[in-house]
């Protein structure tokens, strides 16, 4: 196992769900933490959080990682202490809506396609770069399930999420040679605001997702993400799919009530 004592990790969608859960397990292990996001108040609370609990060194990012020049320069305008990135999260993602494709609504469809794959892109070219000079780093790309199946509905959604899952299998061979890591983490059903933000601040249909079941927590999966990170160097954990024991597919869940 590596220490991540000083190591600094770059978490997008750090102000919720998954992300924060990753910003509190790497706080804890003593790593600097920058931490990006639409929802700076949301980022301040959690880098107060940090810093009260682990003493913890937090950059923020007020950052729309759709924004192709505004990642160019949040990236570039790094002051030098927060620089040279080790770790990268690619994790800031979202869904909206769930409707038949030949009935779907294109701005649903341009907000996934542009955060999910895009915005993930557009990290990653920023960052990348100064992880093959500096002869280290690891990307870790949050994906789904959805990845790897598509489920009635999910069309769009799935889509950028099977896009996330070939863009690190891209990566992972475009850096052989290098000694940068590339690993894809794909969840099932994690209850965050995830739901939420699908259903457009439907909460009562939002509940409805998790309903009867034992859903994963995002604590679940900072747990995995820790767990790749923390490998050897020589060690490369190229794809993690991670479920609750209630859900056996994208479709295949068991609700007892
Ligand atoms: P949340 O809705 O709780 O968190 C999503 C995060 O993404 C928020 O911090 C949000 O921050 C950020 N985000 C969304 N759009 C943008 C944007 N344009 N620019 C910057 N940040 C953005 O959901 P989760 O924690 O569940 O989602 C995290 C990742 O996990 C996503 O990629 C999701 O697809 C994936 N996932 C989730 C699963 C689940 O069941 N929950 C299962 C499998 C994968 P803000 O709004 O402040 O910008
Ligand atoms: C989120 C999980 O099953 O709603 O990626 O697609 S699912």
């Amino acid at each position: 196992m590596i220490s991540l004592q000083n190591q600094i990790v770059l978490i997008t969608g750090a102000s919720s769900g998954i992300g924060t859960a990753c910003a509190k397990i790497f706080a804890g292990a003593g790593a600097k933490l920058i931490l990006a996001a639409r929802r700076l108040e949301r980022l301040q609370q959690l880098a107060d959080l940090l810093n009260k609990e682990f003493a913890t060194e937090v950059h923020l990012l007020q950052l729309d990682v759709r924004d192709r020049s505004a990642v160019e320069s949040a990236i570039s305008t790094l002051p030098p202490f927060w620089s040279n990135i080790d770790i990268l999260i690619n994790n800031a993602g979202l869904s909206r809506g769930l409707d038949k494709l030949h009935e779907g609504n294109f701005e649903n469809w341009e907000e996934m396609i542009d955060t999910n794959i895009k915005g993930l892109l557009y990290l990653t070219r920023y960052v990348v770069p100064g992880m093959v000079s500096r002869d280290r780093g690891h990307v870790v790309n949050i994906g789904s399930i959805a990845g790897h199946q598509t489920y009635p509905n999910g069309n769009v959604y799935c889509g950028t999420k099977a896009a996330v899952r070939a863009i690190s299998e891209g990566l992972k061979q475009d850096l052989l040679g290098t000694p940068v890591r590339v690993t894809s983490v794909d969840p099932g059903m994690v209850e965050t605001e995830f739901s939420e933000v699908r259903f457009h601040g439907d909460n009562e249909r939002a509940k409805k997702v998790y309903q009867g079941l034992t859903p994963l927590t995002p604590e679940d999966v900072a747990d995995v993400i820790f767990f790749c990170v923390t490998r050897s160097p020589h060690v490369n954990i190229n794809e993690v799919v991670l479920m609750p024991v209630d859900q056996a597919s994208a479709t295949l869940v068991n609700r007892r009530s």
